[in-house]
This record gives structure tokens, C-alpha cells and sequence, in this order.
């Protein structure tokens, strides 16, 4: 494919003008049809629309998936008409309540079921499918979505958890120039074998951060922090969100994955429009620190989730219908009955 080129394992697609257009216009279409990305009537009939988007695109995303050398990928060229135009909201809730970037939660939306399964957690933005990341100024100092004034340090996505992502896609709808995202990976040979041996057993405690209204019910167990081949290593690791090892060798297995991690850390400049697709099992990611104007003209970013199947996360879900994950298992509940998950999304038409 020519229009893709590999920069460090991170992969380049770039849109055409038209198949920019096209996308955008299967997105406009659906949320014309479906009001919200969350409704079930739109969840249960995306593969209507997937199918519609550009063939080289579909051909890029269907390699992606299975291809494990690829730590992330970049989607350019899919600035639009229209992103200009709207202002960040000032928060989550704000853009969930005026449907800030409607469009842009259906194409993120898309992009993502492309590579595998959207789903949310119930905890996060009140189990909203897409999320909205913008700097909000009670959490400037955190290391949160929502930070800015230090750097976002570098973490697998929801680490702590079994049904955490195989893919996340941050989508750029208004990118700025001093926030840059940062990824990093274990290359090949950078851990000695007593390394790699150490992080492969189940000592490794992480703390779920708490952008999660129920991360009080997780059953939070050491686990191991690499497994699979040697080659393309599954890595699973928080600068920030974990508890120190109480053993010396466990302790010392961390400092040099840490090392590792840290030496091997590359920048990723974000324009407006782009897409982030970070395979979530081979590389950590953060962001740079980075100005907030708090005026409706701040950096934002839409995230969606995805796994490659939803049956990891059947315990967590309460029917097999359900895309909304739970951190502790869920009981199940008949689909479209009041306690389902799927019913609080339900909007009229559906
Ligand atoms: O803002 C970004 O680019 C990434 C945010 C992020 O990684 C997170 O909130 O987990
Ligand atoms: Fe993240």
C-alpha cells in the first residue's frame, strides 16, 4: 500500500480528501439517524455502516488488527469542514449534555468498531461510549484525561483491569501545537531474561485511578505485567496508578522495565482531525504538558475503546447485548428490562 509507511513500528495511513469526505458523510448520516452513539439502535446496526467506509481504509484497519508489530498507528488527513467551528466545551458533562462534536463521536465510533469491539465502562463519563478529553481547571495538576499542567505520564489504558482495551483510538478534534502524545515500547532485547522472568509472574498490584465512580469495586489482585513472545511482548504497566513490589526482585524486575520504557520514549505531533490508534497490549502512552485557555479554544479529544471480542468481558456486562463494562463482575439482567444497561440509553426512537 503505498500510502502507508512504518515509522518505528508506529503505522501512517493518510486519507484522501475524498474518503475524508465519505467517512464524515457515513458519520453525519448516522448520527442524523441515531441522535446518540450510545443508543442502542445505532450499536446494534454499525456494521451497516462500516461496511460503507473507504476500501483502503477498511483494507488498513483489517491488517492493523492482526498485526502485532504495529504498536500504534496514525490516521492524517481527516480535517474537515465543521471541526473548526465548535468550540471545546468546558468539560465532559458539558459536551454530553450540547452534543458537542456529534459527528465526530459517530466517525470515532466507526473507526474504532473497524478494528474490533466498542465498549465503554459504566464508571467513566457515565458509561458514555466516546469520551470527551479537555483541560478542566480543578484537575490541571492531575494525572488525568482532563490535566494539563504536568505531563499525562506514561500508562497501559486501564492497566488494573482484565477487560482493558486491545485498541484505543484518540481522536484529534481540535489538536494544538504544544501537546504532543508520547508513546513507548519494549523493543526487542531490552529486558534480560531474569527481567522478563520476574515480570511474568502474578506480583504486580496496580491502583485503579479514579476517573471510575465505582473503582472501589474492583478486586484488585497482583498480576503479571508481560506475557506472550518474546518478539512482540504484551506489556501491561502505570507509571503512576501501581503499589511498589514488596520483594527485591520484583522491585528490581520494575526499576529496569521503567528503564526500558523511559529510554524508549518517541513523540507523536497530533493535527486536528487525526486519529490515534494505539494497540493497547504493546505500547504505553501519555502526553506532553500543555496550555489551557479555559475559552472554548482548548485542545480536545474524543477516545473510544476496543476489544477484539466482547467475551472477555461477559461477566463484567449484565447481557450478552450490553457494550457497557463493569469493574467487578455484574449479575445478569434480561435485555430491556429497567435494570439493563442498555435501557438508560435507549432513546425514544429506538
Ligand atoms: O489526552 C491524550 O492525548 C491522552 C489522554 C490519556 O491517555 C488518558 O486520559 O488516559
Ligand atoms: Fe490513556
Amino acid at each position: 500500500m503505498t500510502s502507508t509507511r512504518t515509522l518505528y513500528g508506529i503505522r501512517e495511513f493518510e486519507l484522501t480528501e475524498a474518503e475524508c469526505a465519505e467517512a464524515v458523510a457515513i458519520a453525519t448520516e448516522a448520527a442524523e439517524r441515531h441522535g446518540d452513539c450510545n443508543s442502542p439502535d445505532f450499536l446494534d446496526s454499525i456494521p451497516t455502516y462500516t461496511r460503507r467506509m473507504p476500501g483502503r481504509l477498511t483494507g488498513f484497519m483489517d491488517d492493523l488488527r492482526h498485526d502485532d508489530h504495529a504498536v500504534a498507528a496514525v490516521i492524517r488527513g481527516g480535517w474537515h469542514d465543521g471541526l473548526d467551528g465548535i468550540r471545546t466545551p468546558a468539560d465532559w458533562r458539558e459536551a454530553r449534555a450540547a452534543k458537542a462534536g456529534q459527528v465526530q463521536d459517530f466517525l470515532v465510533a466507526l473507526y474504532g468498531a473497524m478494528l474490533g469491539e466498542v465498549f465503554s465502562w459504566h464508571g467513566q463519563q457515565e458509561g458514555s461510549l466516546v469520551h470527551d478529553l479537555m483541560p478542566t481547571f480543578a484537575d490541571r495538576g492531575e494525572q488525568l484525561g482532563s490535566g494539563s499542567e504536568t505531563a499525562l505520564l506514561w500508562h497501559t489504558e486501564d492497566a488494573f483491569h482484565p477487560c482493558r482495551a486491545d485498541f484505543v483510538l484518540l481522536y484529534s478534534v481540535r489538536a494544538k501545537e504544544d501537546a504532543t502524545s508520547t508513546l513507548a515500547w519494549l523493543h526487542e532485547g531490552a529486558l534480560g531474561a531474569e527481567t522478563v522472568a520476574a515480570l511474568k509472574e502474578s506480583k504486580y498490584v496496580f491502583k485503579p485511578d479514579t476517573s471510575y465512580t465505582d473503582y472501589d469495586t474492583f478486586d484488585n489482585r497482583p498480576v503479571p505485567l508481560l506475557s506472550g513472545d518474546a518478539d512482540v511482548p504484551h506489556l501491561r504497566a502505570d507509571s503512576v496508578y501501581y503499589e511498589p513490589p514488596e520483594g527485591e526482585r520484583e522491585r528490581a524486575a520494575l526499576a529496569s522495565l521503567f528503564t526500558a520504557l523511559e529510554g524508549s520514549v518517541v513523540e507523536v505531533r497530533m493535527f486536528s482531525g487525526d486519529t490515534l490508534v494505539l494497540n493497547n497490549r504493546r505500547v504505553v502512552h501519555g502526553r506532553s504538558e500543555f496550555e489551557a485557555k479555559y475559552d472554548g479554544t482548548d485542545r480536545w479529544v474524543k477516545r473510544v475503546n476496543v476489544a477484539h471480542s466482547l467475551d472477555r468481558s461477559r461477566a463484567y456486562r449484565c447481557c450478552a447485548d450490553s457494550r457497557i463494562v463493569h469493574l467487578a463482575p455484574r449479575e445478569d439482567h434480561e435485555p430491556g428490562s429497567p435494570e439493563c444497561d442498555r435501557t438508560r440509553f435507549r432513546t425514544p426512537a429506538s
